[in-house]
């Protein structure tokens, strides 16, 4: 009886383990969605509050500026991902962000900010997505404060990836969506900005419609158990070890 009650038990205690190692091994790449887009502004400010007057050009573009785009008037870049399916005990684990740099780049003149908008179920960039200016904490989540800084040139046809504390802020910003309603196949928006309004400098991104796809923006993530998961995992262990002695005492 006591052996039957164990062989049960190591069954299951083999079962949580597979599902939690073939959950933990997960890892994958989310492609940049073609909706991503280019928005430009004629004063410092956000889009919704009509400071910034701007305009979205996306689909078809390769390439944009964040900074200068012409006398008067700055640029800043919104990608799209969607977001991937997660099961029941499931969370981001961890995710990073790249995108390519390309030729035509100058001196920066401001800071460039990297931000995470408010999920969405539709994948349109919006013209209240525009922002320039030190901190937009209203309507968004800082990821990494000047990415790049004032008077770097960037490297040309150079893919750049978010370091380790903004690697984490990315992962903490996507597992955010999820706890805030947002499901697979919904939309997550990363925006880099000049943090001041200057009409000089600029680094210039690929979009997802980018001909070279190497170049195209993309986030690589891992999914995890989520620690209810490891918690189970770990009562499981400790009672097959409890349940082992006292069949050998
Ligand atoms: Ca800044």
């Amino acid at each position: 009886m006591k052996s039957q009650i164990f062989g049960k038990f190591f069954g299951l205690f083999q079962a949580i383990i597979m599902a939690a190692a073939s959950s933990c091994a997960e890892a994958a790449v989310l492609p940049g969605n073609t909706a991503d887009a280019w928005l430009t502004g004629t004063a410092a400010g956000d889009g919704s509050s009509g400071t910034g007057a701007s305009a979205a050009y996306g689909s078809s573009t390769s390439n944009v500026f964040v900074g200068r785009t012409s006398t008067g008037t700055v640029g800043v870049m919104v990608f799209v991902f969607q977001l991937p399916t997660l099961v029941a005990g499931e969370s981001i684990g961890s995710a990073s962000f790249t995108f390519t740099q390309l030729t035509n780049t100058s001196a920066l003149t401001a800071n460039i900010d990297l931000y995470g908008l408010g999920y969405r179920t539709t994948s349109a960039v919006t013209t209240g997505d525009y922002f320039v200016g030190s901190l937009d904490s209203t309507s968004a989540t800082l990821l990494k404060d000047n990415w790049f800084t004032t008077g770097t040139v960037a490297s040309a046809n150079t893919a750049y990836t978010t370091d380790s504390g903004a690697s984490d802020n990315l992962k903490a910003y996507l597992n955010a969506q999820y706890t805030a309603g947002a499901v697979g196949g919904n939309y997550v928006f990363l925006r880099l900005n000049y943090d001041a309004f200057s009409d000089v400098g600029r680094i210039e991104a690929a979009t997802a419609n980018n001909a070279t796809e190497a170049y195209r923006p993309s986030i690589s993530y891992t999914i995890v158990p989520e620690p209810q998961t490891w918690a189970l995992l770990g009562s499981a262990f400790f009672l097959f070890v409890a349940m082992r002695r006292r069949r050998s005492a």
